[in-house]
């Protein structure tokens, strides 16, 4: 007989450094949308992913709080969804352990964000980078989240906790956990480097040319703009035009999701134009987009008590949910539960 789950979004984000454009159009700016959507929402600051590679404590407890603000300033209400920080949930990283007798070492290595981040220096990147892709899995899992909206670049980690859930079950032979979907839409879902076409924009990319910070005012949006990476041929017609041109394609597509249109809407308006019409349209109508969520999270910001009674009560409720869940995958495994 087939078990079917309820619908439970879940998704997080990394407090690894400021959030940018690429966190708000691949991943935040879509999950206000679920609530209200008959699916419970759960949304968590992963904190315990950021240490996988050296964060200042001081500064992983401000990335907390403002990814916390960024959640909210994007629309996340936290009376309706779950919303706290992954590590006051100590489910989390249990079942990340219970996991890791389930996950291969050779699906690890197999990752292509462990393979970027270890560089050439693997051997020397923590253990925690490598099992990162386990905890992710214990995440999504700890509450049998059926869906997790993210970005492209998450794509393979989610196949990873497919195949978790889908070996423990096996294992196990009872079909505990679910196998969760991937929702990734829309024209934004990997969002690249401002500098280099061929990589995605990232937080913690050394070049702060590289992204739009959420916390960048307008004059420095419209001056990362003005300088991103483009080349010198005008805007062709059609999105198939672009083809061989990733910067030309990346702010086209940029320019679409901040829009609601489709690339291929927006292009006869630039139709043999060069990056001299295209950029400032460009910067004006991110700086509206993105000034007002700026707004927000600063106000939040003003209030970090707040922010960590809003992430203690959301702990709470996750804890009620997860608990339930990693104590039943232990029984199953043949643990004792005698208290
Ligand atoms: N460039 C991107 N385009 C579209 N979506 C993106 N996401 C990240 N970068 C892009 C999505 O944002 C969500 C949160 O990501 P994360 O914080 O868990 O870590 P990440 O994917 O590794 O993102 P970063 O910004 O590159 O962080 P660092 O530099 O610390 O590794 C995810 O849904 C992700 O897909």
């Amino acid at each position: 007989m087939q078990t079917t789950f309820q619908p439970r979004i879940f998704s997080g984000i990394q407090p690894s450094g400021g959030l940018t454009l690429g966190n708000y159009l691949g991943a935040l700016r879509r999950f206000a949308g679920f609530q209200g959507s008959g699916a419970e929402t759960i949304y968590c600051v992963v904190d315990l992913h950021a240490i996988t590679v050296w964060q200042d404590p001081e500064k992983l407890r401000h990335n907390t709080r403002e990814v916390a603000a960024a959640f909210m300033a994007a629309g996340v209400d936290p009376a309706i969804s779950v919303l706290f920080n992954q590590s006051q949930v100590s489910q989390h990283a249990e079942l990340a352990w219970l996991f890791n007798t389930v996950a291969r070492v050779g699906w690890m290595y197999r990752m292509t964000q462990f393979k970027d981040k270890a560089g050439k220096n693997s051997e020397n990147s923590s253990l925690g980078l490598l099992a990162y892709p386990s905890l992710m899995a214990a995440d999504i899992l700890a509450y049998h989240a059926t869906a997790v909206p993210v970005g492209d670049d998450q794509k393979q980690h989610l196949e990873l906790t497919r195949d978790i859930a889908a070996k423990f079950n096996h294992d196990y032979g009872q079909e505990f956990f679910p196998i969760t979907e991937p929702l990734i839409e829309g024209s934004a879902t990997r969002v690249m480097s401002l500098r280099d076409g061929s990589k995605k924009m990232s937080k913690s990319d050394p070049s702060d040319a590289s992204r739009i910070n959420l916390t960048d005012d307008a004059d420095t949006i419209a001056q990362k703009i003005r300088k991103a990476r483009t080349d010198a041929d005008p805007l062709p017609g059609t999105f198939d035009g672009l083809a061989d041109r990733p910067e030309a394609r990346n702010l086209v597509n940029i320019y679409a999701a901040l829009s609601g249109e489709t690339p291929d809407q927006i292009l006869p308006r630039f139709e043999g134009q060069g990056f001299g019409a295209f950029k400032p349209a460009l910067a004006e109508l991110a700086v509206s987009v993105l000034a007002p969520i700026t707004t927000r999270m600063s106000d939040f910001m003003g209030d970090p008590a707040e922010i960590d009674r809003i992430l203690g009560k959301g702990a709470d409720r996750a804890t009620e949910i997860a608990q339930p869940i990693v104590e039943k995958t232990k029984e199953i495994m043949g643990m004792i539960r005698s208290r």
